[in-house]
Parts: structure tokens; sequence; C-alpha cells
């Protein structure tokens, strides 16, 4: 009969483009500007029609974005949401309206799963623990008590919660090491810079060791650190996360300890997911990219290789 025995549960592309509306949650850092341009550089290699709306932190631009590509009605909806709480009532209304939405960077906290197909982001968790043990490492030698500063990123965000979580779990039960400071820097340089002030004028050398929840806020902290007069990386332990260029060539100078990855090149995989949902393949409801951790010893031939 000819018919040919085309495998026909797969929807081959539709002819017009696919529609992705983003909500991307802001502009904070330089690992958020990486993440944008590996989503627009994704979408339009794939020749996917991206409609990108930059919330600027605040949630509720987050919600209009949303309910905006809804009303366009677009083929799926991605966001990167800023604070992990709130998200039932806007994604009904996606659901309500027949749209897909991927979760994308940051997770949410929702009691149906069912409202969005998969999240796509890092184990923030393991993060804070390969931190953890890098603290343990470092300061295995040292004598109590050390006094440890902690700059946490947005308050309510899923990278802040469980990266902070992950590094006291790692080290809780070490007697030695006693929280000094922690405090919400929002995961900006200048922020950084001002609260690692603060804490300095507070507890100046009792502080042995910094945690920052990202390179920014540690990059301002640094400026803090030698305005003050002590030596980052010699005279105060840093461990920072994200892997930025500026934060390796830190690492390189011996400025800062580690540099804990966390990978911003979601691009490929938020477009591949998106491709996938509109030939009705089913998605895995989570995907995790693969992420190391920088020493000094490693800095020097990485920095160059780094894209953001
Ligand atoms: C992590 C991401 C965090 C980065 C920060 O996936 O959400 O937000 O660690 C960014 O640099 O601001």
């Amino acid at each position: 009969d000819g018919i040919s025995d085309r495998d026909t549960d797969v929807d081959p592309l539709p002819s017009s483009p696919i529609v992705l509306g983003f909500s991307q949650l802001g502009s904070e850092s330089d690992w958020r500007v990486a993440n944008t341009e590996s989503i627009k550089g994704a979408a339009q290699e794939a020749g996917v029609e991206l409609k990108f709306e930059n919330a600027e932190s605040s949630q509720q631009k987050q919600f209009e974005a949303v309910r905006s590509f809804i009303q366009q009605k677009v083929d799926v909806i991605a966001i990167a949401p800023v604070i992990q709480s709130g998200w039932e009532p806007i994604l009904k209304e996606a659901k309500a309206a027949g749209i897909p939405v991927i979760i994308s960077d940051r997770s949410i906290d929702v009691q149906d799963s069912s409202l969005y197909v998969t999240f796509i982001g890092a184990d923030f968790y393991e993060e804070g623990r390969k931190a953890g043990k890098y603290f343990l490492d470092k300061t295995r030698d040292m004598a109590g008590p050390i006094g440890i500063a902690e700059l946490k990123g947005t308050e309510g965000s899923s990278p802040s919660i469980e990266r902070g979580k992950g590094f006291r779990d790692t080290i809780e039960g070490h007697s030695d090491f006693v929280f000094l400071e922690s405090d919400f820097a929002d995961f900006t340089f200048e922020k950084g810079k001002e609260t690692m002030r603060r804490f300095l004028k507070e507890r100046g050398k009792e502080i042995k060791v910094l945690f920052a929840h990202n390179d920014d806020m540690a990059l301002g902290a640094i400026e803090a650190i030698e305005e003050y007069g002590l030596k980052p990386g010699k005279d105060i332990v840093i461990i920072s996360v994200d892997g930025t260029r500026k934060a390796l060539e830190m690492l390189a100078l011996g400025k800062i300890n580690l540099v804990v990855e966390c990978n911003p090149l979601l691009g490929p995989n938020l477009i591949q997911a998106a491709t996938e949902i509109i030939q009705g393949r089913t998605l895995p409801k989570r995907i995790v990219p693969a992420e190391s951790v920088f020493t000094e010893q490693m800095a020097e031939r990485e920095v160059h290789n780094r894209k953001y």
C-alpha cells in the first residue's frame, strides 16, 4: 500500500517556530548575565522564538510576565524563580490555559508537582556540602575557636537556603567552629562589600573563614577585607560558589581559596526540554547540570577556560 511505516508516536516539529516565554529573575550577578546569554543564544541557534522578560529580582514582576505569556498563548513557559515560595496561583493559571511550564535554575516549593513539567537546575545542597568539606580540610590544623562569617544570597531563594544547609550539615558536630556573623547580601557585589564591612567592624580578626553563597558577594567582601587591612585568602579563608572568571582570577591570586562550580550555561538544556515537550515526549522531573570545584592549584589552567 506504499504507506511508510514512519515512527508516528513523535510529532514532527511544528512548521511555525516554537514560542517560549521566559521569565528571568534579574541581572544581579555575573552568573545571571551568563545564564541569560546562554538561554538567548540557545534559542536563536534552535530557531525558537524567545519572549524574554527580566523581573529585576521582583517576584511580582515574574507573575506579571507569566500572565502576559499566557495571554499571548505562547507554546511553553520557563521561569527562573527568584524565591521558592508563592508559585501555586500563577502556575495554576498556566495549567488552566494548557501551557506547559519548565522551572529553570532555582527550584520552587509547590505541593502539586504536576504544575510544572521539569526542573532544570543545580543541586545547591551538594554545593554547600562541597564548601563544608573543603572548610573542614582547610582548617584541620587551625586552633579553635574558628569564627565563621557567612554572606547568604537572596532570602527565600533555593540556592541560598540549600547552600547554607549543606554547609552547616557538613560541619555540625565540630565544636571548634562558631558562626559569628551570617546575613543576606542578595548575591550582589555591593551588598557583599557593605555587609562584610559591617561584619569586620563588629568582629574584626575573630573572623577566620568566610563562606559566600556566590562569587559576586565574595568579590565585594575581598575589597572590604583589604580596606580593613587584612589579607583575603590568608588571614580569612574564603569559599565561594559559581565559578566566574573574576572569581577564578582571585583564586589564582590566592585571595579566594575554593570556588564551587555552579553552571549557568543552562540554555541548551532549556531549549531541548521545550522542544521535546512540543514533540510530545515525556521528560524527567529533574535535570541536574554537571559541575565540580576549583582549587587554587587548578586556577591558572581553568581561568582561561571560563566563558563568563
Ligand atoms: C544559582 C543561581 C544563583 C547564583 C548567583 O543557580 O540561582 O543566583 O549562584 C545568582 O550568582 O545570582
